[in-house]
């Protein structure tokens, strides 16, 4: 699998959605698979919420395959720079989350995601693990074999 860095504010769900991506039990077409991949590298929003964003992107970033961009559909306003992925030398993909919450704004989050660069958009809900398959899949190399794949035990 690749290895994916997850950058956004505090609050933004990095650390749920780590927890979803290892897999403490992932959900693909309404079945529910545990994960043992080991694919990300979570980080404190801390970096995020500093004028130095893009060098603090950029450094971290070599330690992984793809950098994931976070925003949830509650933020109140972005703190991502307009095309802040060409710092990045690496895969950027967008990650909506939290798009079950009735008081989001889910297409909002995702506009700002593009705005920021980003070509592909991911959209989850970590606490059901809703659309966190689909990540997985993006992260996937040839010769992995997903949770759901694996043939069941006798
Ligand atoms: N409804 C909902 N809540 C979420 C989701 N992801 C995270 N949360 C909640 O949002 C809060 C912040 O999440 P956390 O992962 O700690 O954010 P972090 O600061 O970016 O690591 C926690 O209370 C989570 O339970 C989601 O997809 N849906
Ligand atoms: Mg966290």
């Amino acid at each position: 699998m690749k290895k994916i860095i997850l950058i956004g504010r505090s609050e933004a769900g990095k650390t749920t959605l780590t927890q979803a991506l290892k897999g403490e039990t992932i959900t693909y077409k309404k079945t529910q698979y545990i994960n043992y991949f080991d694919v990300i590298i979570d980080t404190p929003g801390e970096y995020l919420q500093t004028a130095r964003l893009g060098s603090a992107l950029a450094l971290y970033s070599y330690e992984a395959d793809v950098v994931g961009l976070l925003a949830s559909s509650t933020e109140p306003y972005s703190l991502y720079p307009p095309n802040i992925t060409c710092m990045v030398n690496r895969d950027v993909i967008g990650i909506v989350t939290k798009i079950d919450d009735e008081k989001g704004n889910v297409k909002q989050a995702a506009k700002w995601l593009e705005l920021a660069g980003c070509k592909t958009i991911f959209y989850v809900n970590s606490k059901t693990g809703e659309g966190v398959a689909d990540i997985l899949e993006y992260l996937r190399e040839p010769g992995d074999v997903m949770p759901w794949e694996k043939e069941a035990p006798n």
